[in-house]
């Protein structure tokens, strides 16, 4: 039998070391106070207050698509209550002519990167004008497929860096996204050619019901980025301020040459996976929940605006209520929508339609001119 040969370091070490390296990034801790003047943006007056009003805004959108899905007036729905700040915050320190490349429950940023509103509840509606989107607005359709979009998401950047865009390329998935092989793929792929790509993983503790503890015996979806070269930050997803202060450092060094980063934050989905049926007090315990509601994102950016004299009920008052007429309205012009025909899916589909689809074009312009 062969001697059994000693390694010149032990690789349990290393794994242990590095994972302890990936510590979490705070800045504003769960009372609204500055743990980290290093890391604090030190954003202006107003724009602390823009970001606060978007997450405001964002709340009520949220609580509105839930109550018109429940009304039949919405389709799929994957609620964001919890996730202001990891979809908000990164979304910020972006530019316009940044590209996002969203999951499902991304709506948010691509509202707020310019997607009008009625075509989002169209999308919604799995109507096909919800994903024809304005020229000139950097965002694709949220993508279903778990993971699908990193790679995606690595090919434009790529094609960026190629026509010497300042410009990056952002992508989101959650903790059950980074087990898929795009992930892997897209962060290595990135890696391997400095892509300004960046590539977020909203840890929110679930993938449906599948706990964050299943999906990997990693001791961070962070540290994941060792493997691909890149750099790999952990951050806290309830906190506006550290979320923020990541993603712009990410998209300055991603412009400048230095290729993309991977950036976990931990954060937490109030809600139900979908609308579509799941129930999350069967995986999850009340207890659970209202630690999470501690660290609400809302709750502390309130506080500390409150504290600087920046934000007031009034103020809230407002966002709501402007929320609550924008939204009406934008529901109202996604009913007067022409209602969707085959017709109207084939036509889209194809530049060059094949024979065998025209054959079905025509059976369907048929039946429908009746
Ligand atoms: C490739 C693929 N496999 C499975 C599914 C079904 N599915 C939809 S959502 C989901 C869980 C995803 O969880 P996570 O990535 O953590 O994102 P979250 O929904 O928590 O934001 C699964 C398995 C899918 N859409 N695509």
């Amino acid at each position: 039998m062969a001697e059994k040969k000693s390694l010149l370091f032990d690789p349990v070490e290393t794994l242990h070391s590095i994972e302890e390296k990936f510590e979490m990034v705070q800045v504003l801790n769960e009372e609204g106070e500055i743990v980290n003047e290093e890391a604090d943006p030190k954003l202006s007056d107003e724009d602390l207050q823009e970001l606060m009003s978007r997450m405001v805004y964002t709340r009520i959108l949220d609580q509105r698509s839930i109550s018109l899905n429940r009304q039949g007036r919405l389709g799929f729905y994957a609620p964001t209550a919890g996730q202001e700040a990891s979809q908000l915050a990164s979304h910020f320190a972006l530019k316009k002519e940044d590209y996002i490349l969203p999951g499902y429950r991304d709506v948010p940023q691509l509202i707020w990167h310019g997607w009008p509103l009625h075509q989002a509840f169209l999308f919604s509606r799995g109507h096909f004008m919800g994903n024809q989107m304005p020229e000139g607005l950097n965002i694709l359709p949220p993508q279903i497929i778990i993971g699908a979009q990193y790679i995606q998401a690595a090919g434009v950047a790529l094609g960026m860096q190629k026509r010497k865009k300042e410009a990056v390329a952002i992508t989101y998935t959650g903790d059950g996204g980074s087990s898929q092989g795009d992930f892997y793929e897209g962060i290595n792929f990135a890696g391997s050619f400095r892509a300004p790509a960046i590539f977020i993983v909203q840890n929110n503790q679930y993938a449906i019901s599948t706990p964050r503890e299943l999906q990997t015996s990693a001791k961070t979806i962070a540290q994941k980025a060792v493997a691909a070269g890149i750099p790999g930050v952990l951050v806290d997803g309830m906190d506006p301020l550290a979320v923020y202060a990541v993603t712009r450092d990410a998209r300055e060094r991603a412009i400048s040459g230095g290729g993309p980063t991977l950036i976990e934050t931990l954060c937490y989905r109030y809600g139900p996976h979908t609308m579509a049926g799941d129930d999350p007090t069967r995986y999850r315990t009340s207890d659970i929940d209202s630690e999470w509601e501690k660290k609400d994102p809302l709750v502390r950016f309130r506080k500390y605006l409150e504290a600087k004299g920046l934000w007031s009920e009034e103020k809230e008052n407002e966002v709501i209520e402007r929320a609550k007429d924008e939204i009406k309205a934008a529901i109202k012009k996604a009913d007067s929508a022409p209602k969707q025909t085959v017709t109207n899916m084939l036509e889209i589909m194809y530049e060059d339609v094949p024979f065998n689809v025209q054959e079905q074009l025509e059976i369907y312009k048929a039946k429908e001119s009746k």
